[in-house]
C-alpha cells in the first residue's frame, strides 16, 4: 500500500475504532494520521511479529489520547488483528484509550499524563547509549501538552547528553482541550523554543506526505549532538469536514453511526 493509501486507511480504521466507543478523541487522533502513515511506512525499524524486537525503533505517543490512531497503524501494519479496533476502552481490551505498553504489541510507552513523554525518551535514549543499541527514539507532543513544564527539563536533559537519536514531533494544531492554545498559554514560538534548548529544528506543513518524509529524513541522518525537534503545522480533526471546522469541541466529541458514515464517505 502506498502512503497516500495507507494515510487513509488509518484515518478510516481510526474513526472505525472511536466509533466502537461512540465517542474519543477523534480530533487529536485524526491531526496525526499522516506523521504515523510516514513513520511506519517509510522509516520504524519494527516487526509485527517480533513486537519487542531488541534493535527496533521506539515511539513515545506522547500525547496517549490520540491512541486510536496509533492502535489503526499498528492494526494494519499487522501487530494485532483488526477485529481488536472495535473493543476500544471496553471491559477487559487490550486498546486502553489512552495507549499502554503493557496491554498493546507495538506501543513502547505508557503515556496519558501529559508531559512525560520526551523524559521518557530521554531515559530510553540514554539506556541505548550505555548498552550500545542504535535506535532512534520517536516523541509525538501535542501543542498544548507543551504547556506542562517538564517537557522542558526533558529538552534541556536531552540536549546536555547529546541525545540526537531522540526525534521530536510537535502536533501543532493550535488546540488543546479548552480552546485556542495560544489563548490558554501560548506555546509559540515553538521552533524557537526548542531551539534554544539546543535542538536542530524544522517546521512543516503537517498534512504533507512527503515534507514529513524529508523532514525525518534530515532529523535522522544529522548524527551532531543535537537532539531533533520538527514542529507539525497540523489540523485538529483532519480529513473530516465537520470535524475540522468543530473548533475546541473536537478534541473529545461523538462518533455516532451517522457521524462514521459520513466520514468514511469523504475518506473513499
Ligand atoms: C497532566 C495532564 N493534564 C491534563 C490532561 C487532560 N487532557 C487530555 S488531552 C488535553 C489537551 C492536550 O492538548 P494538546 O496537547 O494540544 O493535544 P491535541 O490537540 O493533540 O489533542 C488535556 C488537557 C492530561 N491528560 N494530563
Ligand atoms: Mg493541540
Amino acid at each position: 500500500m502506498d502512503v497516500v493509501n495507507f494515510s487513509k486507511e488509518i484515518r478510516r480504521n481510526t474513526l472505525r475504532c472511536l466509533h466502537s466507543q461512540g465517542s474519543g478523541h477523534v480530533g487529536g487522533s485524526l491531526s496525526i494520521v499522516d506523521l504515523l502513515a510516514v513513520l511506519y511506512s517509510k522509516h520504524m525499524h519494527v516487526d509485527p511479529a517480533d513486537p519487542k524486537m531488541d534493535d527496533r525503533d521506539k515511539l513515545v505517543l506522547s500525547k496517549g489520547h490520540a491512541g486510536p490512531a496509533l492502535y489503526a497503524t499498528l492494526a494494519l501494519k499487522g501487530f494485532f488483528p483488526m477485529e481488536w479496533l472495535d473493543t476500544l476502552n471496553k471491559l477487559g481490551t487490550r486498546l486502553p484509550s489512552h495507549v499502554n505498553v503493557n496491554l498493546t504489541p507495538g506501543v513502547d510507552m505508557t503515556a496519558g499524563s501529559l508531559g512525560q513523554g520526551l523524559s521518557a525518551a530521554c531515559g530510553i535514549a540514554i539506556a541505548d547509549k550505555l548498552k550500545g543499541v542504535d535506535r532512534y527514539v520517536y516523541v509525538i507532543t501535542g501543542d498544548g501538552e507543551l504547556q506542562e513544564g517538564q517537557n522542558w527539563e526533558g529538552a534541556m536533559f536531552a540536549a546536555q547528553k547529546r541525545l540526537d537519536h531522540v526525534i521530536v514531533f510537535v502536533d501543532n494544531n493550535k488546540l488543546q482541550i479548552d480552546g485556542a492554545t495560544q489563548n490558554i498559554i501560548n506555546v509559540e514560538d515553538i521552533e524557537a523554543k526548542f531551539a534554544a534548548f539546543g535542538f536542530d529544528t524544522q517546521r512543516v506543513d503537517g498534512k504533507d506526505l512527503e515534507a514529513l518524509d524529508r523532514a525525518i529524513v534530515q532529523a535522522k541522518s544529522a548524527h551532531n549532538g543535537k537532539p531533533q525537534c520538527i514542529v507539525m503545522e497540523t489540523v485538529k480533526g483532519k480529513g473530516v469536514s465537520f470535524y475540522e471546522t468543530m473548533g475546541a469541541g473536537v478534541h473529545s466529541t461523538t462518533v455516532t453511526d451517522e457521524q462514521y458514515a459520513a466520514a468514511l464517505e469523504e475518506l473513499k
